[in-house]
């Protein structure tokens, strides 16, 4: 009977011991990564039982690689740390033709290392953050259509230097049919010999930056895809901080803080210190404040409205549960509306995440001829409006009447599957996410309080006049023409500014000292400089909150402004001045 027990005590014993190995090493090929810093880690490659990615672990580790950042610190030489760099005048000739191809200055980009150090911006909170051990891995997939050499493979050495290695399953540059020779024949063998993971996609003809973006996303194969330009740098622990969110919740899309790579000098440096993103109603691209709640929580991650477009990053699954991008979206434009909206409106959230920073080249100008489809960004945004914006898309079309007559073409798939995902309303958006829109950007514009042409009470038959009205022109006095021609006539806007009728261009006092001119800025709706009040029974125009008025000499002709008096040449008279 003892030998009997002892034998079944054996078995049993036996059987627990294999049994234990069996989960243990289940346990360990589940592991996604050791999450050490140098250590193998075990990734694994897809997920049968669910086919997004969940953590195997919420235990949270340091991810800085301490070993890159003190390697970075040793590096000296021209733009190295971000700093301000120059050519000498000699290259003069090469800076500006390089200027007219990229928008910026390419022959300096050519002189700063591809590897170069970045400068540690992050809010003082990051360096300490902590973020899960088991994390996605990511296909990064950068779209470009003749960018310059040493910003493209910049790009790509920053994601290789600054990522955890294990967590970067693939890099995909997609050329929209670039006509440079040297991207054309010397890139794939380049990259084969210094960044093996980095591999090239080529589309057979210019498509436009969308289409090159979901060529590389069909392709992708990682948990996670991250999109960036083509002439951006991501900074010191980007990584984790954009991953974190989405292993948590497969359904939420991070932005990293975007920097300024400056277009001259390649300077690195803050744009803000965050923002939520915005549009107006012309679908121009617009910063909001951070709310005070997020503000008292910064650095965590907090929620924004829309993305600028090219740097963020999404769960694979939930990118194609979100039918990817419109693929009716031609070239460039409305593309990071249309996937906000989608991603608000049909069950995701998105958030900006401060300890991510990625630098992008702001170009001074657009360098890419249109490629003959017309009016490209005009189609895209007509095609958002049609399908996401519902009743709000008239504010659009108010503003350009013109959009009305473009020809969205075939729009009944992005219908189909806004109403297959059962999406909220364009409505929801704005009062639940994007609350915080129309007060500084209303659908509807209040009238202007005052309208038409300025003329000295005294000299009716003079009139202010803008002539061109292009940046820093002086604000001038001239004979009224007949009827308001745009040169005379001038808006008292809501904004409680005073600007052309359709320009977009600003009385501006850069220097308060009296007898100095008002200039002509772009309308930057923050007061300040462009600040002006009419007063009905004095008939004073008075800038700002100094006291100065708006001032003329007879002799000269010079208009300037001066502290506020009753001369006589301070009172204007305002063609039409809505009363109340
Ligand atoms: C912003 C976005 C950009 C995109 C765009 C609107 C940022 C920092 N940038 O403009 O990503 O959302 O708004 O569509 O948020 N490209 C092509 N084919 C083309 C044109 C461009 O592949 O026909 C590439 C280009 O090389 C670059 C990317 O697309 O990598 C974005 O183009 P951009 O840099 O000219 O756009 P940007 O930054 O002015
Ligand atoms: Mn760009």
């Amino acid at each position: 009977f003892l030998r009997l027990f002892r034998l079944r005590n054996l078995l049993m014993l036996t059987i627990l011991v294999i049994l234990l190995y069996i989960v243990k090493a289940f346990n360990e090929i589940n592991r996604v990564n050791s999450g050490v810093q140098g250590k193998a880690a075990v990734v694994k490659d897809s997920y049968p039982e669910r086919d997004y990615f969940v953590p195997t672990s919420l235990k949270k580790i340091d991810w800085h690689n301490y070993k890159q950042i003190e390697y970075e610190s040793t590096r000296q030489g021209i733009g190295e740390h971000g700093v301000t760099a120059q050519l000498p005048k000699s290259k003069a000739a090469l800076e500006e033709q390089l200027y007219s191809v990229n928008g910026f200055n390419g022959a300096l980009s050519d002189k700063i290392p591809l590897n170069r150090s970045l400068p540690d911006i992050r809010h003082p909170g990051c360096k300490k953050k902590l973020y899960i051990e088991s994390l996605p891995t990511v296909s990064v997939v950068v779209p470009f259509h003749n960018e310059h050499w040493s910003t493209l493979l910049r790009t790509a050495y920053s994601v290789i230097n600054r990522s955890p290695e294990f967590l970067i399953k693939e890099v995909f540059l997609v050329d929209d049919a670039s006509t440079k020779e040297f991207l054309k024949q010397k890139l794939e063998d380049y990259l084969a010999h210094h960044l093996p993971k980095v591999k090239v996609l080529r589309l057979q003809e210019r498509s436009g930056l969308i289409a090159a973006r979901l060529a590389g996303a069909r392709v992708a194969k990682a948990d996670v895809l991250l999109f960036l330009d083509s002439h951006t740098e991501a900074s010191v622990n980007w990584l984790p901080p954009l991953l974190e969110p989405i292993a948590l919740n497969y359904r939420t899309v991070v932005c990293p803080f975007i920097d300024v790579i400056a277009y001259d000098t390649f300077e690195y440096r803050a744009q803000d210190e965050g923002a939520r993103g915005a549009f107006d109603w012309e679908l121009f691209y617009k910063r909001l404040p951070v709310l005070p709640k997020d503000e008292a929580n910064m650095p965590e991650p907090f929620e924004s409205p829309v993305m600028a477009g090219g740097l963020f990053a999404i769960s694979r699954k939930f990118f194609w549960e979100l039918g990817g991008y419109d693929p009716g979206l031609d070239i460039w434009g409305g593309e990071q509306y249309e996937l906000s909206f989608k991603i608000w409106q049909c069950g995701g959230r998105m958030v900006d995440a401060p300890c991510s920073r990625v630098g992008h080249i702001y170009r001074k100008f657009a360098p890419f001829p249109n490629p003959g489809h017309g009016d490209f960004v005009g189609r895209n945004y007509r095609r958002v409006a049609e399908v996401w914006m519902d009743e709000y898309a008239q504010y659009l079309y108010k503003r350009r009447p013109h959009y009305l007559k473009i020809d969205t073409g075939d729009i009944s798939e992005q219908k189909a599957l806004r109403k297959k995902l059962g999406c909220k309303s364009f409505r929801w958006f704005m009062t639940q996410i994007a609350f915080d829109l129309t007060a500084k950007y209303p659908p509807v514009e209040p009238e202007p309080f005052a309208e038409g042409r300025i003329r000295p009470v005294s000299h009716p038959h003079l009139c202010l006049d803008m002539h061109r009205g292009e940046q820093k022109d002086i604000l001038l006095i001239k004979s009224c023409m007949q009827s308001a021609s745009t040169e005379q006539h001038f808006v008292l806007s809501w904004h409680k500014d005073i600007r052309s009728k359709d320009r977009n261009m600003c009385w501006d006092v850069p220097d308060s000292t009296p007898k100095r001119p008002v200039l002509f800025y772009s309308c930057h709706l923050g007061g300040g400089n462009q600040l002006w009040r009419y007063h009905l029974d004095t008939k004073q125009l008075k800038h700002g909150g100094n006291n100065n008025c708006l001032d003329w000499e007879k002799a000269t002709r010079n208009v300037f402004i001066n502290r506020c008096s009753d001369a006589m040449s301070q009172q204007w008279e305002v063609d039409r001045v809505d009363a109340q």
